[in-house]
């Protein structure tokens, strides 16, 4: 069975997408998601320019021997350029393999480890009343774990928070974004925000506080610092919410310092989660090693596949770290639907994330995943699950979107 044809689909229905598809001569056809928000068409480059005209006539049984040879092959390793376009191929061959075993992909990566996963949804709100309301939304559609993000009182904008506009935005183009916010905005440049640390630093403990009153101990809480913070003042956010028994703090500090983690954790028993913009289990050893976290972060779409995120779930698994999957709309259908697979099959599971895509981005991207009682689960159908409408993609184009850049009160760039 070798690869006859490789295609690569963008489209943009709802938020931009980056689809690999690969063909074996006997007509059986793999998708991979190599989305890379706000640089989708590097990625689309790399992989119709570098990788395609490589995979034609390959065996695409060799999973493992086609991602060391895009890995090493490369000679330029690891980056999430490199590393989205591998995990593409690596799950596209991987759904060619199930359908062709007539199994849905859990089972050959080891089979149900459990009924379902566990995942946790995004509520926020400006103020404390539209938060509240959001997480309770959040509970009557079955969300047994939430994440939330507030305003901070003197920002305009703050990351994780809906706004009134991508809402206003979400309208108008028939997408449901009362909740499932969208960062990257359409447009030629980013949008710029504002952000202060110590009004954040101020603020969020409280927030918390209110919550676990209104809401009790037991709902499982987790918060996204997204970079911001310096090791120290990390160290100082977690300690100040361990009153409040999160699940997890994220990414509090800009995740290529692996050192700053030693620091944040010699202070706080707050579990802590980190890895979304990793893409390799390089990236992880230090953090791994010296058990400096709780939970792997990475998407099977950023970290070269289900090859390289189970190799970093084993890792980790010697250490009783755990999966803590990035899931947001940014991540597609495809790209989920193999982290639900990946995710039923491992020992060391511990939660994933359910953003929830738009109603048109599912006219695109057909899945047969199901959301139930807090759950995600895979269905029996062989492969990932998922198949892709070229007819309906195309009435969506690929259109420029970016994340916003984040500046200092005082003008200067910052993490956003
Ligand atoms: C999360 C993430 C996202 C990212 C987004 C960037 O925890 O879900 O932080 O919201 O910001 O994926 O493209
Ligand atoms: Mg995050």
């Amino acid at each position: 069975m070798v690869i006859e044809k490789v295609e690569v689909l963008v489209s943009s229905p709802g938020r931009n997408f980056v689809t690999l598809r690969i063909t074996t001569d006997d007509g059986v056809t793999g998708l991979g998601d190599a989305t890379l928000n706000g640089r989708e068409l590097a990625v689309a480059a790399y992989l119709r320019e570098h990788v395609a005209p490589l995979l034609i006539g390959r065996d695409a049984h060799r999973i493992e021997d086609t991602w060391q040879y895009l890995y090493r092959g490369a000679y330029w390793r690891r980056g999430p350029v490199t590393m989205a376009s591998i995990a593409a191929v690596d799950t596209a061959l991987w759904d060619i393999k199930a359908k062709v075993a007539g199994l849905p992909l859990y089972q050959l990566l080891g089979g149900r480890s459990r009924n379902g996963l566990l995942v946790y949804g995004h509520a926020s709100g400006a103020e404390l009343p539209e938060l509240f309301d959001s997480i309770r939304e959040h509970q009557e559609e079955g969300y047994r774990a939430i994440r939330i993000q507030t305003g901070i009182p003197g920002l305009p904008s703050v990351y994780g928070v809906a706004s009134s506009a991508n809402a206003r935005a979400g309208a108008e183009a028939g997408t449901d974004e009362r909740y499932d916010y969208e960062p990257a905005r359409r447009s030629a440049v980013p949008v710029e925000e504002t952000w202060d640390t110590r009004a954040y630093l101020r603020h969020i403990p409280g927030v918390f506080e209110a919550v676990r009153n209104e809401f009790g101990p037991e709902l499982p809480l987790l918060h996204d610092g997204h970079h911001r913070l310096t090791p120290i003042q990390a160290a100082k956010l977690g300690k100040s919410l361990e009153p409040y028994d999160l699940f997890w703090l994220e990414d509090v500090t800009p995740a290529e310092n692996q050192d700053a983690l030693r620091l944040v954790r010699q202070h706080t028993t707050t579990p802590l989660a980190i890895g979304e913009v990793f893409n390799t289990i390089w990236d992880y050893k230090t953090l791994i090693e010296e058990q400096l976290i709780d939970y792997v972060r990475s998407p099977v779409t950023h970290a070269g596949g289900i090859t390289g995120l189970r190799r970093i779930f084993d890792y980790a698994s010697v250490y009783q770290i755990k999966s803590g999957v990035h899931g947001p709309t940014d991540v597609s259908p495809v790209g989920l639907a193999a982290a639900i697979h990946l995710g039923l099959a491992i020992p060391n599971f511990g939660i994933q994330e359910y953003m929830r895509h738009a109603p048109t981005t599912h006219d695109v991207f057909h899945a047969t995943y199901t959301f139930a009682n807090g759950l995600l689960d895979a269905s029996d159908e062989p492969g990932l699950g998922v198949t892709y409408d070229d007819e309906a993609a195309a009435a969506h184009p690929y259109e420029a979107a970016y994340l916003p850049v984040n500046r200092l009160l005082d003008g200067s760039m910052h993490d956003w």
